[in-house]
């Protein structure tokens, strides 16, 4: 079976996938399990131009392809905050309740329809002939004004879907996938792949 080396360090984001690509007929493995260690400057400024990166740089030194996830949550209100720098938003160190309440705290105030926010991911392919691959995946909601849920990870318990009612850390992982940034992205990839017959 093909190998698919996922250049993520982030578990969470590794569960996903594998969820997600689940059924592909490759061997999924995330750079830990193909013995990859490095730690990777996310220096662009684009969601595309960092997977574009994270997928190059470790499709070199693995020599086989790879994909990498790049993504984040953008506040409409906050002019596209905390966006590329999701991760990085008050210290990669500090705990996402308190990121999450600082946020909610920078919308206090703030009626409805000015909470409006989306999570964006992009999904970078690299192969070893040089060839490269990117597509966008989003999932369109709003900040709420608490913490719900206790799926998912990251900025999931604020980030509701005003349609449903919930957060998106109140929903099944199977639920999730079939909507989210995420899940978008890499079924497009997987169209992606499939067609252009790379797997
Ligand atoms: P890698 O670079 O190793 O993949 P990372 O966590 O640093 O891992 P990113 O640079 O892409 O990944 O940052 C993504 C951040 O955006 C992530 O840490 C969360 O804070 C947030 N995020 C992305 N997708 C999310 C999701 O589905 N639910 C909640 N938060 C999400």
């Amino acid at each position: 079976m093909k190998r698919l080396i996922f250049a993520t360090g982030n578990v969470n984001k590794m569960l996903e996938i594998k969820e997600i690509l689940g059924e592909l007929p490759v061997e999924i493995l995330s750079m830990k399990e193909a013995g990859i260690e490095a730690d990777i400057e996310e220096n662009g400024s684009t969601f595309e131009e960092n997977a574009l990166i994270k997928a190059k740089e470790i499709c070199k030194l693995a020599g086989e392809m790879v994909l990498a996830d790049d993504s984040g949550l953008e506040i409409d209100y906050l002019n596209g905050e905390p966006g590329i720098y999701s991760a990085r938003y008050m210290g990669e160190d500090t705990s996402y309740s308190i990121k999450n309440k600082n946020l909610m705290d920078r919308l206090a105030g703030v009626p409805d329809e000015q909470r409006t926010a989306r999570f964006v991911c992009a999904i970078a392919a690299a192969f070893p002939d040089g060839r490269s691959f990117v597509v966008r995946g989003t999932i369109e909601g709003m900040i709420g004004y608490e913490e719900r849920g206790k799926n998912g990870f990251g900025y999931d318990p604020i980030f509701y879907l005003p349609e449903k009612g919930v957060s998106t850390a109140e929903l099944s992982s199977e639920e999730k996938n079939s909507i989210s940034h995420r899940g978008n992205a890499l079924r497009k990839m997987r169209e992606l792949l499939e067609h252009e017959e790379l797997l």
